[in-house]
């Protein structure tokens, strides 16, 4: 019998999706309009069987916490838990979490007194579908030490991602931690005899996706040093000393830890058949229930977008967006290629009152608005007659209630935007 706790790193400091972390760990961020990033991984883990679930992430954010709560309750006949551990403080460790296999290293105590006999390492800032189990009995056939879940990318991917060489039986014979775009790396194009039957021409070089599994007595010995990092250290010895193996993924797999890539992941999912399946029964993602009436459209029109549950949007055109939860759109507003992350709470009749004496619109987008290639992130107090993203886009830069990342507004958290603002 296996016993499998799976290990999902939920994030360093968070400065690549900042300023959506400005206020909560990565894993907390909202996705997909009514999903958390971390729902992606812990699904993956429990539709696979794997109900034994530790989330590591930097800092301790309440609105963490409260999503786990809410979202994986498992009965107490399941064993199952999700359980975050986030960086603290001990008599024996100070502060942070170095890097990676720091992180797993901080808490390893913990984790060895379960006695499993082995650990899936995952990475918390990633979308895709996953059989995980395939991969254990896959990596459990093959007698390794170690597997890595890996996938054909091009030569521009390889530069930011570990890269490696295997033979026909999968064993990994070579690792490079990013190569970076300048390095001749030709020598580590897949061999036309290993490549299978779902490469993709142009997907020459075989990367890994930040996703292992390890014997437990492997992972215990792999930690017993001062090494910080997976990919940079403890994978890279592996090989030397393990019998460490390949596990090909041929689906879709795309980074969204950063600001462009969230954007890009995200957008791509109101296309007519997005990259990403949220609508696959076999393989729900789950998230928080909330009980929130279903969404009110009034005249408008949407085309391409996805709206959440508790939405009240009037006479706006959409087009190419995702709409969080609780969004409320006012009147002649048009949004394109806009990421509207919703609301925490819905204002009362008294709050609203009291918004327009202190001269402070309400939560939600007002009357006539334009709005493009722009992340809106919660409980936006967004005025009327606002431009955002209709002229030149500023130059990458902290802008105080907005930042542009990678040409792509963010407005941040509880941001006010007054009337008529144009940026
Ligand atoms: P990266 O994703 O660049 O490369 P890393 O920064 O170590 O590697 O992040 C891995 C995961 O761990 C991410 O989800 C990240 O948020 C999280 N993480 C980072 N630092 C953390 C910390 N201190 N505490 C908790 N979590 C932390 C890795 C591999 C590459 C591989 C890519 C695939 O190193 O070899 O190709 O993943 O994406
Ligand atoms: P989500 O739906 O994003 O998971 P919740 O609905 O659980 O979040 O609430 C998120 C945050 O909003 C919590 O901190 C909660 O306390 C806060 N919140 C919920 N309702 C209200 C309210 N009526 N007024 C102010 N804050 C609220």
């Amino acid at each position: 019998m296996s016993k499998v706790l799976s290990i999902i790193l939920g994030g360093g400091k968070g400065t690549r999706l900042y300023p959506l972390t400005k206020e909560r760990s990565k894993p907390a961020v909202p996705f997909g309009g009514k999903h958390r990033i971390v729902d992606i991984p812990i699904s993956n883990c429990i539709n696979s069987g794997f109900n034994q679930i530790y989330v590591l992430t930097q800092f301790n954010s309440a609105s963490l916490h409260m999503h786990v709560a809410h979202a994986y309750n498992f009965d107490s006949f399941s064993g199952g838990f999700v359980e975050i551990l986030a960086a603290e403080q001990t008599f024996e460790h100070s502060g942070w979490y170095e890097g990676t296999a720091d992180a797993v290293r901080k808490n390893f105590m913990h984790f060895k007194t379960q006695k499993p006999t082995h650990y899936i390492i995952l990475s918390g800032d990633q979308l895709y579908h996953m059989d995980l189990a395939e991969f254990l009995k896959k990596h459990q056939e093959s007698g390794a030490d170690i597997t890595i879940a890996c996938t054909a990318v091009n030569r521009a991917d390889a530069s930011g991602f570990g890269i490696l060489k295997a033979d026909k039986t999968n064993k990994i014979t070579e690792f490079m931690e990013k190569p970076g775009s300048t390095k001749d790396i030709s020598e580590w194009i897949i061999p036309d005899e290993t490549r299978t039957p779902g490469a993709v021409k142009g997907k020459d070089y075989l990367a890994s996706m930040g996703i292992y599994i390890f014997n437990a007595n492997v992972m215990e010995e792999s930690l017993n040093n001062t090494l910080t990092d997976f990919g940079k250290e403890i994978i890279p010895e592996g090989i030397k000393k393990y019998a460490v193996n390949a596990y090909v993924y041929d689906g879709y797999w795309e980074d969204i830890g950063t600001i462009r890539s969230f954007y890009d992941a995200t957008l791509d999912l109101t296309g007519i058949t997005p990259k990403f399946n949220f609508y696959d029964e076999d393989a729900p993602i789950y998230t928080h229930n909330r009980n929130l009436p279903s969404s009110k459209v009034n005249m408008a029109t949407l085309d391409q977008v996805t709206t959440s549950e508790g939405c009240v949007i009037t006479n706006a055109t959409i087009k190419r967006s995702v709409i969080g939860i609780r969004s409320i759109i006012e009147s002649g507003s048009y949004l394109e290629g806009v990421i509207c992350m919703g609301a925490d709470c819905y204002e009362t009749d008294s709050e609203k009152a009291d918004n327009a004496a202190k001269k402070i619109p309400n939560i939600g987008i007002g009357e006539r608005c334009v709005i493009r290639r722009s992340i809106i992130d919660k409980n936006a107090r967004i005025g009327k007659d606002v431009s955002i993203g209709m002229g030149k886009i500023p130059e990458d830069g902290d802008y105080g209630w907005y930042h542009v990342v990678d040409g792509i507004y963010v407005i941040t958290k509880n941001a006010c935007v007054p009337d008529g603002t144009v940026i």
